[in-house]
């Protein structure tokens, strides 16, 4: 296969060339999912920023359109960067963007629907009375960007929060409006975290503290949390915090669940970056979408043609335990399941290597549901590994231990010449067991040139029944892996030079010395999408 062919994918959303970055502005409307993306029309490297756009009805087939919005106006004549949509009262979508204008002053800027009676939405007009916002009093003209979904408050004003920073303080600059028009910036952030740098495509959105539902974005009251996520420049990796978000002062405080900084909760642990979610009204859920960069060099980008994917759009909701998210894939995903197999029982003693065949091993969804036994010779936890992914790059796949590694070799060649790990490690901790979740690029390619990064996160899930699953999706380039049912996630891009198509094998293993079983395990190939 091409250059060009072999990495891209079957089932990820992509276009069928050059560069891509963040989802923009994904929303519901009348029935017609729309995701608008960061996207250069002329090259496989980030430039000439427009928002490319593509409809679906079910998330997973997409068709393409011309793009959305792009330089026409002095406001934004250098660029159309990230940004959210919102839903108005009697149903009027709005975009809020950030433009680059002649000044290459960040701003933020307005556009509707040129005709609300066409499906598809394609035309965008851009009012005169733009910019909304720009950097005055003091904000950094260079910072100053993605403006969030705004949401109305109990006394009739919208809000929007922008992202920012003052020297190294990252910050969510709050604005308010009464007409959609006019924009008063706050006194006060809605929140800040010193050290943090520049905060990029920041997100809050309120989870119900029962259940799956997602909630409307101006949601308030009883039985709420908000949850505030930002994207770190700086360390290119995001965090999130649960907390308040409290209407009158408009001020979002954190709980102490996780810390509000770069060592706090992540969505993904890997390659995931300048994600968006939005409530979609038709399935009651809240959805997360996610830009997965390459981790190859920007030559090979330029031979490929195209850079970067969209990830597998998430179901997000508050974990029964209150201290964080919880992830899934929208079960759409599951429509493209074609063959299946499926095992039971299975034990894995120590440098067991269960192979799974007859599915297509590059585009695959996989699901296994381990059963550990007595957790007593576990390894003991040294209480300063703080940082899951150093330890996982300590520990890799081939590391032996007690209970663990264990888990997926995944896009593996049949010599095991090349192979990714998804695995898990149990630790003995000081009160509970440690449940370590690592993905171990470091023999994925033989290609030099690749960024083969150990990826690393810790699952906060209660094992004392013996359960672990862990679920990977597969497609080529891509693996996103999913452990305890969404608690913990981890995203990867992979460039083998053998491990490609019909040579790709998938494995299930246990270098531990303890005995783990499989107790279910299912798989399946994994159709092609409709995408663009
Ligand atoms: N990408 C956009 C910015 C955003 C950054 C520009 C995050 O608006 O801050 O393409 O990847």
């Amino acid at each position: 296969s091409s250059v060009t062919e072999r990495y891209r994918t079957g089932y990820h959303f992509q276009p069928p060339k050059n560069w891509i970055n963040d989802p923009n502005g994904p929303m519901y409307y009348n029935g017609i999912y729309h995701l608008f993306y960061q996207y250069n029309p002329k090259g496989a490297v980030w430039g000439n920023i427009v928002w490319a756009h593509s409809v679906s009805t079910d998330l997973i087939n997409w068709t393409p359109l011309d793009p959305a919005i792009y330089p026409s106006k002095p406001f934004d004549t250098n660029g159309c960067w990230s940004g959210s949509a919102t839903i108005l009262p009697g149903n009027r979508p709005a975009i809020l963007y950030t433009g680059i204008d002649p000044s290459n002053r960040q701003v933020q800027n307005v556009a509707y629907p040129k005709n609300i009676s066409d499906p598809m939405l394609r035309e965008w007009i851009k009012p005169d009375y733009n910019p909304l916002m720009a950097p005055i009093n003091g904000i950094n003209s260079s910072s100053f960007r993605d403006p969030t979904t705004a949401w109305h408050g109990p006394d009739g004003r919208w809000r929007v929060i922008i992202g920012s920073k003052k020297r190294r303080r990252g910050m969510a600059i709050l604005y308010r409006s009464k007409d959609f028009v006019h924009w008063m910036k706050a006194k006060h952030p809605l929140h800040s975290s010193k050290n943090t740098g520049m905060w990029e495509c920041p997100d809050l959105y309120p989870v119900s503290k029962s259940g799956r539902n997602g909630l409307d974005p101006s949601a308030n009251g009883k039985g709420i949390k908000h949850v505030l996520k930002v994207s770190l420049d700086d360390k290119k990796f995001e965090y999130y915090t649960i907390g308040h978000y409290t209407f009158q002062t408009d001020r979002y405080v954190p709980d102490d669940t996780s810390a509000d900084n770069s060592t706090g909760l992540r969505y993904d642990y890997g390659k995931f970056y300048a994600s968006k979610t939005f409530y979609d009204s038709g399935m009651k859920r809240r959805v997360l979408w996610g830009w997965m960069n390459e981790s190859d060099s920007t030559i090979s980008d330029i031979t490929k043609g195209w850079a970067g994917i969209q990830c597998i759009p998430r179901q997000v909701w508050l974990d029964s335990n209150g201290r964080q998210l919880v992830q899934w894939p929208i079960k759409e995903v599951e429509s493209l399941r074609q063959y299946k197999v499926q095992f039971q029982n299975r034990v894995l003693a120590n440098g067991d290597l269960f192979e799974v065949k007859k599915i297509t091993a590059a585009e695959a969804d996989i699901m296994v549901d381990f059963h550990l036994g007595s957790l007593d010779k576990a390894d003991t936890f040294d209480p300063t590994w703080t940082d899951p992914q150093l330890l996982c790059n300590q520990k890799g796949a081939n590391v032996p231990g007690s209970i663990g590694p264990f888990g997926l070799l995944v896009m593996a060649s049949s010599g095991l010449e090349e192979y990714s790990a998804v695995f898990f490690r149990i630790f003995k901790g000081q009160h509970k067991p440690v449940v370590l979740m690592c993905s171990d690029q470091s023999r994925s390619t033989l290609q030099p040139d690749v960024d083969k990064t150990t990826y690393g996160g810790f699952v906060d899930v209660d094992i004392e029944d013996g359960k672990l699953s862990l679920r990977s999706l597969i497609d080529h380039s891509v693996i996103e892996s999913f452990g305890a049912l969404g608690r913990t996630c981890i995203t990867a891009r992979v460039y083998p030079t053998i491990a490609i198509g019909n040579k790709v094998h998938l494995y299930v293993f246990n270098l531990g010395t303890e005995t783990v079983k499989i107790s279910n395990l299912k798989a399946w190939s994994m159709g092609k999408a409709k995408i663009n």
